[in-house]
């Protein structure tokens, strides 16, 4: 916006993304925080994020996950396929 006198100034208004779960790609397991311009995902406490690209909260996984751990469920240790 310009006013009279030539002096721009710019109004941002920032989306709150977290207020809906079709504006944010965080796990349902994450904790969406609005931020100014974006947001961030982080995992829930007891939820293990893979993530190594700094693209946290887009997986968390439990610790009864088929695809994290699935012995970790019982207390087994999973045995080497080499032995
Ligand atoms: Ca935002």
């Amino acid at each position: 916006m310009i006013l009279n006198n030539n002096v721009e100034i710019n109004i941002f208004t920032d989306i709150d993304e977290c207020a809906s779960t079709d504006l944010n790609t965080c796990h349902r397991r994450a904790n969406c925080s609005n931020t100014n311009g974006s947001y961030e995902c982080r995992c829930r406490a007891g939820y293990d994020d893979p993530d190594t690209s700094g693209n946290l909260g887009r997986q968390c996984n439990g610790m009864c996950s088929i695809l994290y751990n699935l012995f970790a469920c019982f207390g087994l240790q999973a045995r080497s396929t080499q032995d």
